[in-house]
């Protein structure tokens, strides 16, 4: 009994001595001098966010001491524009997270400085804090003089090179301040006098194009001058009109390219001059001569704009533009060649040894006009040749034709593929190493979470989850960066997003997209399966309503809130959220909803093996699937309604949950708990949605642990099964059966791909065979990353006690053959951590909880009964038991 409690006392006494003998040298050095430092201020949780477009920012700081049981008792925030200045006064609140600005009306464009100070729990009061800033954007339509423009040549429908817009400006002095308001439909690529103006890429990003567009805000004070300026645009196709969605129809949105520019440059004696796209801008093209996100970029770079002719003022609205919330898409890591390969076929291949989404950089010497083309793979194919039968029509193809005046580098600009491969043509001398990069592309996200573990297979998982989030967090959630699709598919989002949310600060990229989905939503409150909703552009009528996709628009407010605590953004989502439960419960006859579309996507059939005889799996009833989401949602609608303080909705979602409850009673289950589809992902979904009553669970729980048994400790599950399958083993008590299917390697399984060489994840489960051939599909979809939720909830330990992680609970689940797990989550109060390790001897736990919260710890025993729960402030602990 290695690391077992033995009994109640002999624990009681390994931890009073240990943890009491910790606190006690803490206390003595933390009370005789410590203060609380505020550190960390955001503003809309982000780092002093320029072009805000919320009217009562929400302002965080955290709190850092030495020491334990660090609480804010009260605090005061102090914020100064350039016509105001307010103070909140003492505020007896423990409070430390979003907190709404309520102040005077906030102005267009000004700029805001703030502080913080925090009195602690003994009432003893910090410094102020250093000073944070955050500048409002446009606010108001009218703020906007600037001018849509479009170039006034005549273009070709498809096949045109990028348009280049430019402006001269004088500029009386050296700016004090100057920030540039830019959008454009399709992409915009801006500099002044000759510099980017950000390294943002894709901007204005992806959003309901019908109802809203972003813009972006920037700092350009450094790149202005006194005197003679020049300003240039180059416009891409992009999402916004090319060739786009399932049809791979061109225009989606418009056939327009246009810009729309305002630069507010202020001087020091407090006047202002403001330069805006108007009829005095000219166009022309350049070298890059067609870019497009599916098919690639050609550059030619012996072409220099010339021709120069007049702009055409467009009459667009500007009573749909939107502040941006989400940080933009930029570069991140860079990756040197692995190897430089010669297929079988003959082709020059190049293996970055990383899949990813993004594009190639490289420097090149020739002469002018030689033409390099470089062609984007996941995979090599069975034999070791260049693979893109899974791309679909997405040609993938970068093409540079070179100037030819000595080293010249290439990277594109309107365009990213998903490739670990590249395939070089033409390019002339020697391939060598030093000369390529692959580029990944992503939205940069402040990362939050970090898993290790013991098991070098499971930590090659975590990164590939990893991976397969950031290939597809481009500027909205995508299922795949690679072929003709990359589409914000509904059902993928909510059941990763608790993944992502350990992984990444995700609440602002989420929330944007939730903005599309309240967009997109028809009036009915039905749900597209895909946001932004271009399936509904170019195929008549696309699905709405798709059980698990649609649950989307409730399911994802509810997790951020969770995570983040914020009751501003929940009641943001509400009638979204209810229009949906709304949409289901109008289409549902006697209590029951049939609905329709994908049920549990791509749930494996099991291939027979060697020594293993295969269940055949039977797909899990689509009206069983249905009725499952239907009660989840209207639950976590119920439960939303008390969230938010209103009860009688609360008291009606639950009284109909009641209902949808009886009636998937009587219709999918029999009394002694049997679902009438016998498979995995009934009795998740039956368990995992609360839809069976408590006293029917235990039985559910074991016809699934038998099925997991029966199928020889394989998933059998799919893309609406998988996510729940552990966590639901381990709530009812079967964690070495969730260990044996973590730790699973013979297929269908999480680490079949890691052993077969992943690097990120596969969409199927068998997207390779075992003899290496390949079975057509995405070989980066995060759907099936998110048993990462489980690796931190459960293998770690770490979830959130109270909306926020206000209060937290750290209850580790060892198991398998995990000698050692240390996680930790990056929350708004600070670093969560827990690291626990298994001896022949004893259990350590060492736990890390900030300021300003308390957790719940659970202290493993080796079965149930032995666990131990105790109650913590903040601090560092670490805890030994057993013998
Ligand atoms: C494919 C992808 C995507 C999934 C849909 C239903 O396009 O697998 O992830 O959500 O199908």
């Amino acid at each position: 009994m290695p690391w077992l409690f033995p009994h109640h006392r002999r624990y009681r006494n390994s931890y009073m001595v240990k943890t009491a003998f910790v606190s006690t040298l803490l206390l003595l050095s933390l009370y005789a001098n410590a203060q609380v430092k505020v550190i960390r201020l955001l503003c809309d949780d982000r780092v002093e966010p320029v072009g805000l477009g919320d009217p009562h920012p929400r302002l965080s700081w955290r709190l850092e001491g030495s020491g334990q049981d660090i609480l804010q008792s009260a605090y005061e925030l102090l914020v100064s524009g350039p016509h105001s200045r307010w103070s909140s006064g003492k505020v007896r609140s423990a409070q430390s997270v979003h907190v709404a600005y309520d102040g005077e009306p906030l102005a267009s464009g000004q700029h805001y400085s703030w502080q913080v100070r925090v009195w602690d729990q003994t009432g003893k009061p910090s410094a102020w804090s250093a000073p944070a800033f955050w500048q409002m954007g446009l606010l108001r339509p009218d703020d906007w003089t600037a001018q849509w423009i479009s170039p006034g040549f005549a273009e070709d429908s498809v096949d045109r090179p990028s348009p280049i817009l430019r402006r001269q400006f004088f500029a009386k002095a050296q700016p004090v301040r100057a920030t540039l308001y830019i959008t454009a439909h399709g992409l915009y690529d801006a500099r002044l006098n000759g510099q980017p103006v950000t390294d943002a890429r894709f901007t204005p990003g992806y959003t309901e194009y019908d109802h809203r567009f972003q813009y972006q805000a920037y700092d350009a004070t450094a790149l202005i001058h006194s005197g003679n300026n020049n300003t240039e645009v180059t416009l891409g196709d992009g999402w916004y009109r090319g060739i786009f969605g399932p049809w791979n129809n061109p225009n989606n949105y418009g056939r327009d390219a246009s810009l729309l520019y305002q630069l507010v440059i202020a001087y020091r004696n407090g006047s202002t001059d403001t330069v805006i796209s108007d009829a005095f801008w000219q166009c022309s093209t350049g070298s890059i001569r067609y870019a497009d996100i599916y098919n690639g970029e050609i550059d030619d770079a012996r072409i220099l704009p010339a021709n120069w002719t007049n702009v055409i003022v467009q009459t667009f609205p500007k009573n749909n533009l939107v502040a941006t919330l989400a940080e933009p898409v930029r570069e991140h890591e860079t990756f040197t060649p692995v190897a430089i390969l010669t297929s079988p076929r003959g082709e020059k291949i190049i293996d970055f040894g990383q899949n990813l989404a993004g594009w190639v950089r490289f420097k090149v010497r020739g002469k002018s006009g030689d033409t390099i083309r470089i062609s984007h793979a996941e995979t090599l194919d069975q034999d070791g040749n260049f693979y893109t039968a899974n791309l679909r029509e997405a040609r993938a193809q970068d093409i540079y034709v070179l100037r030819g005046d000595g080293e010249e580098t290439f990277e594109p600009h309107f365009t990213f593929h998903g490739f670990r491969y590249i395939k070089v043509e033409g390019y002339p001398g020697e391939i060598r190493p030093e000369d390529f990069r692959s580029v990944s592309l992503y939205s940069s996200l402040p990362v939050t979470g970090s898993f290790h573990c013991s098991d070098s297979l499971i930590n090659r998982l975590q990164l590939n989850i990893v991976w397969s989030q950031q290939s597809n967090f481009i500027d909205i959630p995508t299922d795949c960066p690679q072929r003709s699709e990359r589409l914000g598919w509904a059902g993928d989002v909510q059941l990763f997003a608790p993944t992502a949310a350990f992984n990444k600060r995700v609440d602002e990229f989420f929330e944007k997209w939730l903005e599309d989905v309240r967009l997109a939503q028809g009036p009915d409150g039905g749900m597209p399966d895909v946001v932004p909703d271009i399936r509904n552009r170019t195929i008549h009528r696309a699905p709405r309503g798709v059980a698990g996709w649609g649950d989307a628009a409730v399911i994802l407010p509810w997790t951020l809130f969770q995570i983040y605590g914020d009751t501003t953004r929940l009641a943001a989502s509400y009638n979204s959220m209810r229009a949906w439960v709304q949409y289901i419960h109008s289409r549902a006859l006697n209590g029951l909803w049939k609905g329709g579309g994908y049920g549990d996507w791509l749930a494996p059939d099991p291939v027979p093996e060697k020594g293993r005889d295969s269940v055949k799996a039977t797909p899990t009833d689509l009206p069983f699937i249905s009725q499952c989401y239907y009660f989840y949602s209207t639950t976590l609608l119920a439960r939303t309604a008390g969230a938010l303080g209103r009860s009688q909705d609360s008291v009606y979602y639950s009284t109909l949950a009641d209902t949808i409850r009886n009636a998937f009673l009587a219709e999918y289950m029999t009394p002694g708990a049997r679902a009438i589809s016998n498979t995995q992902t009934a009795y998740i979904l039956a368990l995992y949605t609360g839809i069976l009553p408590e006293s029917m669970a235990a039985r559910a729980a074991q016809r699934l642990a038998e099925l997991v048994k029966a199928n020889q400790d394989h998933l059998g599950t799919g893309f609406l099964g998988t996510p729940y399958l552990c966590p639901v083993l381990t709530k009812y008590g079967y964690t070495d059966l969730a260990y044996a299917l973590l730790q699973q390697t013979t297929p269908p399984s999480w680490l079949y791909p890691v052993k077969m060489g992943a690097t990120t994840i596969w969409e199927k489960w068998l997207s390779v065979l075992p003899n290496r051939s390949i079975n057509v599909s995405s070989f980066n979809n995060y759907a099936y990353g998110a048993i990462g939720d489980w690796l931190y909830r459960d293998v770690a330990g770490i979830s959130p006690g109270s909306p926020g992680y206000r209060r937290i609970i750290i209850h580790p689940h060892p198991g398998g053959t995990l000698t050692e797990v240390d996680a930790s989550y990056d929350s708004d109060y600070g670093l969560i951590r827990c690291h626990w390790k298994k001896t022949n001897d004893n259990f350590q736990m060492e736990v890390e909880i900030p300021a300003n919260t308390r957790a719940d710890v659970y202290i493993p025993g080796k079965d149930p009964d032995k666990v131990r729960k105790m109650e913590l402030g903040s601090g560092k602990y670490s805890f030994t038991a057993g013998q």
